[in-house]
């Protein structure tokens, strides 16, 4: 267990510095928060038996971790969608790190509405007897995906697995209002960011008076989106 913390920590301090870089050195910083945690034993020998296996049946702890891979699990929140993708990338095409496994739940959500991107990652751990390699899952969601997930787990909890079918709707239903919030938050996202691109003297101008005119803000941010005609153009 305690190379699976050390593992985990690994981990952590490699998405603090990305977040860290962000704030102090960037306009924009994509991580909301990076958290962590190893799992109980109880809550291990719980997992294994949710899989049908008999712990006696397992011969040795390697066993175990065959059978369970988010021993040492990591969560990174994000504000965005696209932030999920893009701070994948950024641990994934770091050196030391090997992606074994990559779930994507949210292309592909499960029944249940859950959405979340789950990466099994492989980090080497340098102890006093030489390198051992770890694995720890990663998961990264938006703010709204894990405002559901946290209701979702303590529910299914509380239900002890077995939630009534009005509960399940109502949560599927949450699920997919959640996702149509990381989406329309993430297009007014975009559209400031692009006003941003604009001279603020035409943005004030345009949102002064009568209020901005959307087609000809549209039209400027297309033109904004060309880099080589961006500046001429608008001025
Ligand atoms: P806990 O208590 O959070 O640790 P598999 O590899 O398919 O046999 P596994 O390992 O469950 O099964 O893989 P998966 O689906 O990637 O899930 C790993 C973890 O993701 C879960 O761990 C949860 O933390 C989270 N998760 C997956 N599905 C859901 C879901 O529907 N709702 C919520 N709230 N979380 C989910 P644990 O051990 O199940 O739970």
């Amino acid at each position: 267990m305690l190379e699976h913390r050390f593992g985990m920590d690994e981990v952590v301090t490699k998405l603090n510095i990305l977040r860290d870089e962000f704030t102090h050195l960037h306009d924009y910083n994509p991580i909301e928060n990076v958290s962590s945690r190893l799992k109980s034993p109880e809550s291990l020998v719980e997992k294994i038996a949710r899989k049908g296996v008999d712990l006696a049946d397992l011969a040795s702890f390697d066993e175990v971790r065959d059978r369970v891979t988010d021993i040492a699990g990591v969560r990174v929140v994000c504000s965005f969608a696209s932030d999920v993708y893009r701070v994948f990338d950024l641990l994934a095409q770091q050196q030391d790190v090997t992606i074994v496994e990559v779930r994507d739940y949210i292309k592909q959500p499960k029944p249940n509405g859950y959405r979340s991107l789950h990466a099994l990652v492989e980090v080497p751990v340098f102890l006093s007897g030489g390198e051992v390699p770890v694995v720890v899952e990663v998961q990264f969601r938006t703010i709204a995906m894990d405002f559901w997930a946290s209701l979702e787990h303590k529910i299914y909890y509380k239900y002890r697995r077995d939630i009534p079918t009005e509960l399940l709707d109502g949560l599927h239903d949450a699920a997919e209002t959640a996702y149509a919030l990381d989406t329309t938050m993430e297009r007014l996202h975009e559209e400031v960011r692009g006003l941003d691109d604009l001279p603020a003297e035409l943005v004030d101008a345009l949102q002064g008076g009568d209020g901005p005119d959307a087609a000809l803000l549209s039209a400027l941010r297309r033109i904004g989106d060309q880099p080589s005609a961006s500046s001429s153009t608008v001025s």
